[in-house]
């Protein structure tokens, strides 16, 4: 039990989703504070920090008070002298994109294809489309620990023993196809940079220490030790049974928000609703998982143990 209540949560639904209201980001925070919002991450999924003033280099520090920052291996859509920070924006300066202006438009869960898998997202957004009053652009999540605890036992046992391949050129790929698209096929530098990782389909979350699928339309591809034809069938059961709209939480971005979101029990997809002239700009920081797995991998977590509390 936490005795420390440093944190105010205000659940957003009954399925994902909690705002944090007092907290100033770009002021220090102590290790208890960080144990505090780890333990409200695995319990809500999504956390929101409204009105936050935040430079490049503090959304950078509070993020790299969770673990081990993603350096994207191509370099693109870097925040100017900060690797760390990724640009999603589809504003175009000079004849120049500020930074990428079509990531994560379809259901997956980030960095599932590394050995070393990501907890969490972290976005700072400071220009946020609108049209006739409403946000345009939001960010949708699926609740994977409530898609572990529907499946039917008899599905939780086939998978139980079973392991899932994941592969970034999957969701490349799809992306391919989308008309207007104009990525390149990847090389095969590209594809060594990021080979495919294996992982078992039920994780056991390293914070909530409750299972959770980890099998994501985006980039999973092959239940291992099953016969093609049975993989492929249970992946799309898996995958039409986690988008049902009882797992949904969509988040509407407010100008100046960080929204921070659990990499491990959620999926996410971004809603491409707005027009290159309605203009986004959201700075991003991937925190991987390296407090909670070591070399042995995914199969075995290290299970949370909060430092900063008297837990
Ligand atoms: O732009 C968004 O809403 C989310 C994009 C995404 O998938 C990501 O940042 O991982
Ligand atoms: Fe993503």
């Amino acid at each position: 039990m936490l005795q420390s209540d440093l944190v105010r949560a205000i659940p957003f639904s009954e399925i994902l989703g909690a705002r944090i209201e007092n907290l100033d980001l770009s002021k220090p925070l102590s290790e208890s504070h960080i144990d505090e919002l780890l333990v409200l991450l695995g319990r809500y999924g999504v956390l929101e920090f409204p009105a936050q003033s935040l430079t490049t280099q503090a959304l950078r520090d509070f993020s790299a008070r969770f673990g081990k920052l993603y350096i994207s291996p191509g370099g693109r859509a870097q925040a100017k002298g900060f690797p760390e920070v990724m640009v999603l924006s589809n504003i175009v300066k000079d004849n120049q994109a500020l930074g990428l202006k079509d990531a994560g438009q379809s259901w997956h869960t980030d960095m599932s294809y590394s050995k070393t898998i990501a907890l969490a997202n972290i976005l700072y957004g400071t220009v946020i489309p609108q049209r006739d009053g409403r946000a345009l652009g939001d960010t949708q999540f699926r609740n994977m620990h409530a898609v572990y605890d529907d499946l039917p036992k008899d599905i939780k046992h086939i998978l139980d023993s079973k392991t899932i391949t994941h592969d970034f050129n999957k969701f490349w790929e799809m992306m391919r196809t989308r008309p207007g698209n104009t990525r390149p096929a990847l090389s095969d530098q590209e594809k060594n940079a990021r080979t495919p990782a294996v992982h078992p389909a039920l994780l056991t979350h390293p914070i909530t220490g409750q299972k959770v699928l980890y099998a994501n339309p985006g980039y999973a591809i092959q239940i291992n030790d099953l016969p093609a034809h049975e993989s492929e069938e249970m992946l799309e059961y898996l995958f039409n049974l986690q988008l049902q709209p009882k797992y949904l939480y969509s988040y509407q971005w407010k100008k100046n928000s960080l929204l921070m979101w659990d990499n491990i029990g959620t999926t996410h997809n971004a809603v491409a609703d707005y027009g290159p002239q309605e203009h986004r700009y959201i700075e991003r920081c991937q925190v991987m998982a390296t407090r909670f797995y070591n070399d042995a991998g995914t199969s075995c977590p290290i299970l949370f143990q909060p430092q900063g509390l008297n837990a």
